[in-house]
């Protein structure tokens, strides 16, 4: 029988990651988090697949197509359109798919723009401020569902 599969869905300029603010960031790029993600993901008994875009319709678009494919879980990093979409709230809402929000940031703790979470008011959960880790714990959370 197929594994759950689970979605990691990246947003805008986390293809950066590793390159620039590690003070911020951490120095791990996508590339090492989404091996670990697979790897640590085998374990756990999930398929787990990773992507990344600019663009936040494309967003939508993986959110909806993960619904239809009966993905069992989204690990979402929206990354600054956390805080701007109501297209992914609604996407979130429509789909009702279980969403856990992921930051390597805790953005509560810095600029107030970076307070209000639109992925937030419809995410399951939200897992923050662990860096690359963050991404770790919020796949436990999610193969446990
Ligand atoms: O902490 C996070 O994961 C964020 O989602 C990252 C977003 C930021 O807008 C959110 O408030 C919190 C920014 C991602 C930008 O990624 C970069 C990576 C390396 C260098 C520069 C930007």
């Amino acid at each position: 029988m197929a594994r759950p599969k689970i979605l990691v869905l990246n947003g805008p300029n986390l293809n950066l990651l590793g390159t620039r603010e590690p003070e911020i960031y951490g120095h791990d790029t996508l590339d090492d988090i989404a091996a670990r993600l697979t790897a640590r993901g085998a374990e756990l008994g999930v398929e787990v697949e990773s992507r990344q875009t600019n663009h936040e319709g494309v967003l939508v678009d993986w959110l909806h197509q993960a619904r239809r494919d009966g993905v069992h879980a989204v690990l979402l990093n929206a990354g600054a359109y956390t805080h701007t979409s109501i297209a992914l709230l609604d996407a979130i809402k429509a789909t009702q798919l279980k969403v856990i929000e992921v930051h390597l940031s805790d953005p509560e703790t810095r600029e107030p723009f970076r307070h209000l979470s639109y992925v937030g008011m419809a995410a399951i959960d939200c897992v923050k401020g662990l860096g690359a880790q963050s991404y770790m714990v919020a796949l436990e959370r999610a193969a446990a569902l």
